[in-house]
């Protein structure tokens, strides 16, 4: 039948799957990477024993990380992607006509290769001339980048430790912020409020010491332990709710999980997110 491989989350919860065959086993500079052609999820990427995309469940990440940003940013023409080896999250960018140029910055080369050679089902727009990948630090390019900023970014990173840990400090937030049209609009992947509240809530705050509107939104990722899972819209104009129609009917054609009912749905928040929120808030 095949082994199991574990998600250990802590010493007292794991998400297992059920491998057929493990298709890539490997190191970069950066961390263990890993393809595993499982029985329930399809092709699983796994980095450092964390599951982070599978071939089942992508589309409920990627669109519910990608499509409320670009639904309601006042303009999409460029978009800056950090994280996101896999491609799914450029591909979801790359579905509306509006974008121009889409820069994706990638830490690790090696997660791309993998990503194209056993994963081509989800990175299924590598070819698209308007999208720029390059490799370098995320941290490092939102610091020192001379580019003109952006209508839109995207953090798709993973957890906060390893090499993704960066990505969660404010000081990486302000960088974006530096990257970002004075109206534009950035989403990120906040972790899961239920497993992990802490660092959700301590991103929360964080982005609210530097914009002016930060409204974190849910939806199931069955992938990621407990299954939910959270992102967080921030920006300084607008709101999350305001979405362009035509943009968003264009991308509903064509989405497995996005659409407008949905986008509305995911902002509202069950009590415990609420009350831990206001907690931070309130300092209490
Ligand atoms: N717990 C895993 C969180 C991973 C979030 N990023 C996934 C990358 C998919 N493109």
């Amino acid at each position: 039948m095949g082994a199991w491989y574990d998600e250990i989350f802590d010493n007292h919860t794991r998400l297992g799957l059920r491998v057929k065959e493990t298709l890539y086993s490997g190191a970069s500079e950066h961390q263990r990477i890993e393809v595993l052609e499982t029985i329930g999820f399809g092709r699983v990427l796994v980095l450092d024993g964390v599951f982070m995309t599978s071939e089942l469940d992508e589309f409920l990440y990627h669109e519910m990380l990608v499509h409320p940003a670009m639904t309601t940013a006042p303009e999409i023409k460029r978009v800056l992607v950090i994280g996101g080896g896999d491609g799914g999250t450029v591909r979801e960018v790359l579905r509306h006509a509006g974008v121009e140029r889409c820069v994706m910055i990638e830490i690790d080369p090696m997660v791309v290769e993998v990503s194209k050679r056993y994963l081509a089902k989800i990175g299924t727009a590598w070819q698209d001339p308007r999208l720029d990948v390059r490799f370098i630090d995320g941290v490092e390019y939102v610091d020192l980048s001379e580019d003109e900023p952006y209508d839109v970014i995207l953090l798709d990173g993973t957890d906060p430790v390893g090499p993704g840990a960066a990505l969660f400090d404010e000081s990486f937030y302000a960088g974006c912020k530096r990257m970002l049209v004075p109206r534009g609009v950035m989403a990120l992947q906040s972790e899961s409020p239920f497993m992990m509240m802490d660092v959700f809530a301590d991103t929360q705050n964080k982005l609210r010491k530097l914009f002016a509107q930060v409204h974190p939104y849910l939806g199931p990722v069955p992938l990621y332990g407990t299954g939910t899972w959270s992102w967080t819209w921030c920006s300084d104009m607008g709101g999350p709710l305001e979405a362009d129609t035509h943009r968003q009917e264009a991308v509903v054609q064509g989405s497995k999980a996005y659409n407008g009912d949905l986008h509305q749905a995911a902002f509202a928040l069950p009590n415990y997110v609420k009350r831990a929120l206001h907690r931070e808030h309130s300092g209490a």
